[in-house]
Formats: structure tokens, C-alpha cells, sequence
């Protein structure tokens, strides 16, 4: 059985989230998926999530292409997690090339590029801006 891990905040989900998740599943027969901690997210970007962990591994439990989900605490236990669920196939979107090929010792790395046009942070300007609808 081929597992694939993949990471993630999947803030304010949208298709881009899903096309990552539904093409990372397609790669193996398993799909575990790390959802960043709230902590982690207000480390990495300075803002809180909009939807609070609870509610995005909500979301990400109930795919069907979704077979287990995990709180990711930190990105430097990437290796751990990896090696944790035996994974064989960790995937990220192209926007991290390149950075976290140094786990390729425990497990192939893919990065899938990213549906265009689309993202939470996009998102949250439009809402901001209200000039959306
Ligand atoms: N994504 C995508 N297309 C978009 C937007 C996002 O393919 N238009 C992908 C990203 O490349 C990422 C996944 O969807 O692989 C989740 O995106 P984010 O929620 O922005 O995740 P991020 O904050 O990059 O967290 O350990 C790594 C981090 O937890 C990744």
C-alpha cells in the first residue's frame, strides 16, 4: 500500500485546496493529511486563521479522498511525521520547491502546481475590499 502525506492550513477551503488534496490521493492508495496548528500558522504568517483548527481538520476529515488527518505543530518535524506514518510520497503545492527535499532520505518529494488564481489570501482582500460581488 502506497501512503502519500501532504501539509497544510486549508484556511477558508476553496478548489484550489481540493485539486492539491484530490491529485496528492491519486498518487497512492492512502491519504494523510497534516493540518497546521493555529500556532504554527500565526508563526509562519503573522495572522491568526480565519477558520480555527478544530473547524479546518473538520473540513478535511470529511473528503472522501481523505483517510487520516493529523495537527502538523511544527515544519521542522516534517521527517518525524514522515517517518511516524510511514509514508512514502510526501506532496506539496509548487509554491514550496525545492524545500523540503532534504526528507527525500525517508520518502519521495512531488510538488504539484498550484490551481491559479485562487487563494485564501486573495480571498480575504476581496471580502476586505468588498468589491467581490
Ligand atoms: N494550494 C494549491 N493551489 C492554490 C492554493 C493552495 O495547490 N491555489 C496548495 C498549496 O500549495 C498547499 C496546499 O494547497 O500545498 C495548502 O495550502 P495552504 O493552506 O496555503 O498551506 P500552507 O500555509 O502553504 O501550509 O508544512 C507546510 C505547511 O503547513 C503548508
Amino acid at each position: 500500500m502506497k501512503i502519500v502525506i501532504t501539509f497544510g492550513t486549508f484556511d477558508i477551503f476553496h478548489v484550489g485546496h481540493i485539486n492539491i488534496l484530490e491529485r496528492a490521493a491519486a498518487l497512492g492508495d492512502y491519504l494523510i493529511v497534516g493540518v497546521s496548528s493555529d500556532k504554527l500558522n500565526f508563526n509562519k504568517k503573522k495572522r491568526h486563521p480565519i477558520y480555527n483548527q478544530v473547524d479546518r481538520i473538520k473540513i478535511i476529515e470529511s473528503l472522501r479522498f481523505v483517510d487520516q488527518v493529523f495537527i502538523e505543530e511544527s515544519l521542522e518535524l516534517k521527517l518525524e511525521y514522515i517517518k511516524k506514518y510511514n509514508a512514502d510520497i510526501l506532496v506539496m503545492g509548487d509554491d514550496w520547491v525545492g524545500k523540503f527535499d532534504w526528507v527525500r532520505s525517508a520518502c519521495d518529494v512531488i510538488y504539484l502546481p498550484r490551481t491559479p488564481s485562487i487563494s485564501t489570501t486573495e480571498i480575504i482582500e476581496i471580502v476586505k475590499s468588498n468589491t467581490g460581488i
